[in-house]
């Protein structure tokens, strides 16, 4: 890191508060919680005596190794959807500055720090329990994909090459098997061949993106329901957590966003038997996307929709998986086995999308 703001130590062992004090200026800091259930970064609240908030955030600097790049990536798309947002009707996070011109302070041992101010009013959802929610969350994307349609994508760093590439993802669960403790192999037997039964037939987007059949776009790359803010009626604001905003496939976007606003149970529900597709919120949500996005996607972008919701299912479910067997380092889990338990929850819903696919392609076909 060349600026000195990026090597800035906090003399303290709980660096939160010192590192949200250069964010807050002078203002006072009531008081600072934890917030969100984010996987990756750790999210704080912090309150002022002035009466407002903001959000405070250490970013995962194992996961994106570079901060500077990750950084310029979500200024720039934050800007952009600010022009664009309002217009549309929804709003943008909005990144505080702090001297030197940057966005974050920090150093590599207490971590990386930049600030949002808080948008009012907003609750998110870890699971979607009505139409409306998922109608809205498809509208939110739809507009989000439309406002970057014009946009050169070349100008964002590709911050996790292949991130949603399922040959790769394949790879290193490969990797991960070969290395992993014998008890974790064994307590995943299971999913183990459920991964192994299923991952020929699902590397299909892969094919496309690999010939260009399909057009490279700006896309969100984890607009999973709980990245969208909504107000107190449910109407959505827009898409929060711009760190993944790459140039990409929107069919990843499409399919990880039914992954969560459609589903039938949470992503981490220990009841195999409880965990599918709600295929009314999947009309929903389609019904939503359509109305905002439908002009812009190809003809391979549209038929490939449906099939595209099970390729993510599967592919966030065998991330899970390979975290498992490589000791829990990716994600934060709550309890031991939650890595587990989150690929179980993720596989029986993909093989319940798998048995539902010709009504969810019924479905595409009636709003695209
Ligand atoms: P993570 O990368 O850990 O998932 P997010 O950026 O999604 O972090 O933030 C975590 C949570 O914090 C969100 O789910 C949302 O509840 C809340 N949040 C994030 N940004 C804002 C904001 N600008 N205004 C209000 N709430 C926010
Ligand atoms: C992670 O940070 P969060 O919780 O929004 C992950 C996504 C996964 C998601 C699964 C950078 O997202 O790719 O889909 O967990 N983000 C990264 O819930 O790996
Ligand atoms: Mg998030």
């Amino acid at each position: 890191m060349s600026s000195p703001i990026h090597d800035i130590y906090a003399p303290t062992l709980n660096p939160v508060r010192f590192f949200a004090q250069i964010f807050a200026k002078e203002s006072e800091i009531l008081h600072i919680k934890p917030f969100g259930s984010g996987h990756i970064n750790d999210t704080f609240v912090a309150s002022l005596s002035n009466g407002s908030r903001f959000i405070l955030q250490r970013i995962n600097h194992q996961v994106f190794t570079k901060v500077d790049q990750l950084m310029a990536n979500i200024i720039l798309a934050s800007k952009h959807l600010s022009a664009h947002s309002k217009n549309l009707g929804y709003q943008s996070v909005e990144f505080i500055p702090i001297p030197e011109n940057t966005f974050y302070v920090g150093n590599s041992e207490q971590g990386y720090w930049r600030a949002m101010h808080f948008i009012q009013n907003s609750v998110t959802f870890d699971k979607a329990h009505d139409p409306n929610l998922a109608f809205e969350a498809g509208k939110a994307l739809g507009a989000f994909h439309a406002m970057f349609a014009h946009f050169d994508a070349s100008q964002l760093h590709n911050t996790l090459p292949h991130f949603h590439h399922l040959g790769r993802r394949i790879n290193s669960f490969e990797l991960a098997l070969e290395k992993a403790e014998t008890k974790r192999v064994k307590s995943a037997s299971k999913l183990i061949d459920f991964a192994r039964s299923h991952q020929e037939q699902l590397q299909c987007i892969d094919h496309l993106t690999d010939h260009n059949l399909v057009p490279v776009r700006v896309v969100h790359n984890d607009p999973k329901l709980n990245n969208v803010l909504f107000n107190q009626t449910g109407k959505a604001l827009g898409l929060i957590d711009l760190d993944t905003v790459m140039p990409g496939c929107l069919l990843h976007d499409f399919g990880d966003a039914i992954r969560t606003s459609a589903s039938l149970a949470a992503e981490d529900e220990p009841n195999e038997n409880l965990c599918g597709i709600n295929l009314q919120l999947f009309e929903a949500y389609t019904r939503g996307y359509g109305e905002t996005a439908r002009q812009m996607l190809t003809s391979a972008e549209k038929i490939n929709l449906p099939v595209a919701t099970i390729v993510m299912t599967f592919t966030i479910g065998l991330r899970f998986l390979t975290d498992y067997l490589n000791g829990d380092i990716y994600y934060k889990t709550h309890y031991p086995g939650h890595n587990l338990v989150r690929a179980q929850a993720q596989f029986a819903q993909a093989a319940d999308m798998l048995n539902k696919l010709s009504v969810m392609q019924a479905i595409i076909k009636h709003y695209f």
